[in-house]
């Protein structure tokens, strides 16, 4: 079997992608170690930047998030029982950022991929991209027990961070850059209305918490809790209340609980690869990079990288040339390396570190007030939160 570009991974990353690639008529197939269902269970990020908007519209895939996704002009920061909001549509002449699950976002693309007939196969096994180094790539899989082989030109290594991509590159022509946080997210989705209209970042001494949505009836609740937590000690009602110490007397009585259908712990890092490119293979979103969500950049990162590296496949297919491929993994990387910083900024400034000195938390507790009292500093917040250019 042939096809020109390989995709390994059907997330965001792969399938925004193949969409693209198919549109321009460049021939791809998509492979991803897991069923649609599970994929389609995973919960993730909600908040799109307008570059991601704008993507999903070129891969003509955003009439259901234009539908039903949420624009959001601004947001709060609470601290010492006080709200402070951030006017991102004033600070920034005019930009928003779109409140849509990434589960959503990730059927709709599944969807119209399914509708263009391009070629995608689920529950693949011991998917391996081969000779990406040399000019004759492939990417074997095994399935039904029987392994194959496709022939390429591109492999695009789009599996997320645990993935066979990165791991495939050998250790000597790649380097890694990590920072693993004291701490994780405790996350629920529950069907019950948001405390407020605007998504809440909360600092409290006893930890960081998140009040964001999916919809006017569906809430997305986190709170920081140590690593070692484990989810069968939290119950919905120890979660509610917990929630509820760490706001603002004003929100914490009107938080609407109910009985949460999801419940999960994630982990927080900031990890890059580089470089994003080895000949024939490159990485893409989380498979290069992971950010904690507290800047909800991780799923925009994975759209501006998908964003280069279309430019330069179809440049490479159109117009013959390979300086759009060249450039990939610099084009990408300075606007992750600016993504990570602004990730980590907001984490540090938001969050509750076991061992922080007195002078750290004085510290905290100047960046927030720096922050909220500041036209120039809540600007250079706001043109983050919105997305930097592509
Ligand atoms: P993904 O991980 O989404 O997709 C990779 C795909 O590759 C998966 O479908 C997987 O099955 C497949 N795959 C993996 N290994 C394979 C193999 N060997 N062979 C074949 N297929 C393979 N970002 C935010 O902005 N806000 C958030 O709140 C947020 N919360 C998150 C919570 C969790 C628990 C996690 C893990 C991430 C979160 N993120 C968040 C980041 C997340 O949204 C990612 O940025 C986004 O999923 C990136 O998309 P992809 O690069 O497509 O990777
Ligand atoms: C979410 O809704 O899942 C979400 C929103 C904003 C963030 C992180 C996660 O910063």
């Amino acid at each position: 079997m042939r096809t020109q570009v390989v995709i390994i991974g059907s997330g965001p990353s792969g399938l925004l992608l193949g969409q693209l690639l198919t549109l321009a008529g460049i021939d791809n197939l998509v492979l991803d170690r897991a069923s649609k269902d599970h994929i389609l269970g995973r919960v993730r990020a909600g908040v799109l930047e307008e570059g991601t908007v704008r993507l999903m519209d070129e891969a003509q895939s955003g009439a259901r998030m234009h539908a039903e996704g949420l624009p959001h002009d601004g947001f709060s920061l609470a601290f010492d029982g006080r709200d402070h909001r951030i006017d991102l549509h004033g600070l920034t002449g005019g930009k928003r950022v779109l409140i849509y699950g990434q589960t959503e976002l990730t059927r709709d693309l599944m969807d119209h991929r399914e509708q263009s007939g391009a070629s995608s196969i689920y529950e693949a096994g011991n998917v391996k991209p081969n000779d990406f180094d040399g000019h004759r790539p492939y990417v074997t899989y095994e399935k039904d027990g029987v392994t194959h082989r496709i022939d390429c030109d591109f492999i695009a290594g789009c599996d997320g961070f645990h993935g066979v991509s990165r791991k495939s590159v050998p250790e000597r022509a790649i380097r890694a850059f990590e920072k693993v946080y004291p701490f994780g997210w405790l996350g629920i989705l529950a069907d019950v209305p948001p405390v407020d209209h605007e998504l809440v970042y909360a600092n409290h001494p006893r930890g960081f918490a998140l009040c964001s949505m999916r919809s006017l009836t569906r809430s997305r609740y986190y709170i920081q809790c140590p690593l070692d937590e484990k989810l069968a000690d939290w119950d919905d009602e120890r979660f509610w209340d917990e929630l509820r110490r760490r706001l603002p007397a004003h929100h914490a009585e009107r938080v609407v609980t109910g009985p949460s259908f999801e419940k999960s712990i994630a982990p927080l890092r900031s990890f890059v690869a580089e470089p994003m490119r080895f000949n024939r293979l490159f990485l893409v979103g989380d498979a290069a990079h992971i950010v904690p969500p507290t800047g909800a950049k991780g799923l925009n990162l994975a759209a501006s990288d998908v964003h280069y590296l279309f430019e330069g496949l179809h440049e490479h297919y159109q117009d013959r040339s390979n300086a759009g491929l060249d450039a990939y993994s610099g084009r990408a990387l300075g606007r992750v390396w600016k993504a990570v910083r602004f990730s980590w900024w907001m984490t540090t400034m938001l969050h509750r570190f076991p061992e922080t000195s007195d002078f750290d938390q004085k510290i905290q507790e100047a960046e927030l007030d720096y922050l909220t009292h500041s036209r120039a500093a809540a600007m250079a917040l706001a043109e983050n939160y919105v997305g930097l250019p592509f």
